[in-house]
């Protein structure tokens, strides 16, 4: 468990290295915070593409590698490896059939709220137990000494996996699958998914790619779920593209997903119970024709001469015209498309004027080039919930791709990025 090991040895140094990494944060003289006031430390760095974060009150993260598998950090710093997918060595327990191409693997974890009488944690990954392969959320029971899982219960296992590569850019295999796994204040579990580059998946009734699901702790669906009629009755929403970011207003409840756009358009979306999200990208669709593979959702990028406006036109991340109830996004990235992946609130006084604001985590674009867009925004939403401000956050430290955006317990903003840290930033002198 190579990467496990180091980062266990990353851990026993964490408390110097804390110190050491707190970058030079200048006074302000406004009341509140403000961009130039932040701070941070790295939690744990050499680890494989770290995914997802979910916390207990005392500080104790889980946490998921892409092509490793679940692990734990505990308050005392010491880092327990608990299930290990395919190849990956060292963890207490292992599961073959979990695997990592392309965009898939270990995604998404969420603790269970009573997980102090339960124990239970859930866990989003791909998986070969059947062909073709699916993506699964799993129930898993943590020992008491938080040293190994038992019990796993796939509650959801029919996520559609992308098998065979296509004709388009970034068109290989393992493409779209969602991942945010997140309980909402009703108690029910949240599960983002995506399309798979197929373009019959979005606004398919029974295929459960391109959905926001909503559903109990054994994967049956919540009573309260309105889809259309016919509808798998897990579906909390439908017609998403990509969806890799899932929070909830802290004062009224609303899920807010963030999405992926085409070569155009990011989306900020907040969920209307039963809401189609506009996204198909089937052929001789809002007057196109056909597509490669039978898939229109990157052809605006293979016409020449055609800017982000005229592609979102074209190929819609929400098509009013067809869909006219279709949800509207409340922000579309100044109509970019560059990896909106995460999102969360910030909760506390330390937060100043951004307690209550939603923060995105943005991976960026580029290629063989210095990447484009890799940033943190908080976005300031009004009480009708749409947006009044967004800001850049002013990091205190090199920027990555921001995949995962989680409030931490002790009200910090940790983030993970692809290139392998886990960050903690806390405002404040
Ligand atoms: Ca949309």
């Amino acid at each position: 468990m190579g990467h496990l090991l180091q980062s266990t040895a990353t851990l026993a140094i964490a408390p110097l290295l804390a110190t050491a990494l707190i970058t030079g944060s200048q006074a302000s003289a406004q009341t509140g915070v403000n961009t130039t006031s932040l701070q941070h430390t790295v939690v744990l760095s050499d680890l494989d593409e770290p995914w997802d974060m979910a916390f207990l009150d005392d500080g104790t993260m889980f946490f998921t590698e892409k092509c490793d598998g679940l692990s734990v950090l505990m308050p005392s710093g010491e880092v327990n490896a608990l299930l290990g997918m395919s190849n990956a060595e060292g963890y207490a327990s292992s599961a073959e059939d979990l695997f990592c191409d392309g965009q898939a693997g270990m995604m998404g974890v969420a603790i269970d709220p009573d997980f102090a009488n339960n124990r239970r944690i859930y866990v989003y990954s791909t998986s070969n137990m059947v062909t073709p392969h699916t993506n699964r959320l799993m129930r898993l029971v943590v020992s008491e000494d938080f040293t190994d899982v038992s019990d796993r219960t796939d509650i959801v296992e029919d996520v559609p996996y992308k098998m065979e590569a296509t004709d388009h850019p970034f068109g290989g295999t393992g493409a779209h699958n969602g991942g945010r796994v997140r309980f909402g204040p009703d108690g029910y579990l949240y599960l983002t998914t995506g399309d798979n580059h197929n373009s019959e998946i979005p606004q398919s009734p029974t295929l459960m790619g391109s959905k926001v699901l909503r559903i109990d702790t054994d994967g049956n669906a919540a009573a309260e779920n309105a889809p259309p009629e016919g509808f798998d009755q897990r579906t909390y929403t439908y017609g998403h593209r990509n969806v890799q970011g899932i929070a909830f207003h802290p004062e009224t409840g609303t899920p807010i997903v963030a999405e992926h756009g085409p070569w155009h358009s990011d989306e900020i979306t907040v969920l209307r119970n039963g809401g189609n999200a506009g996204w198909d990208p089937r052929p001789n669709m809002a007057g196109r024709g056909e597509c490669p593979d039978n898939y229109c959702g990157y052809s605006p990028n293979q016409m020449e001469g055609m800017n982000r406006y005229e592609r979102a036109t074209f190929m819609p991340m929400t098509d009013l015209e067809t869909y006219p109830d279709a949800m509207p996004p409340i922000w579309d990235n100044n109509g970019w498309s560059q990896g909106t992946s995460s999102a969360a609130f910030l909760e506390g006084e330390q937060w100043g004027d951004w307690d209550g604001a939603m923060v995105v985590g943005i991976m960026g674009i580029g290629f063989g080039g210095t990447p484009l867009g890799q940033r943190i925004d908080v976005i300031e939403l009004t009480d009708e919930m749409t947006v009044e401000d967004v800001t850049e956050l002013t990091l205190p430290m090199e920027p990555g791709r921001f995949r995962s955006v989680v409030s931490g317990p002790d009200g910090s903003l940790y983030t993970a990025v692809d290139e392998g840290l886990i960050y903690k930033l806390t405002p404040g002198n």
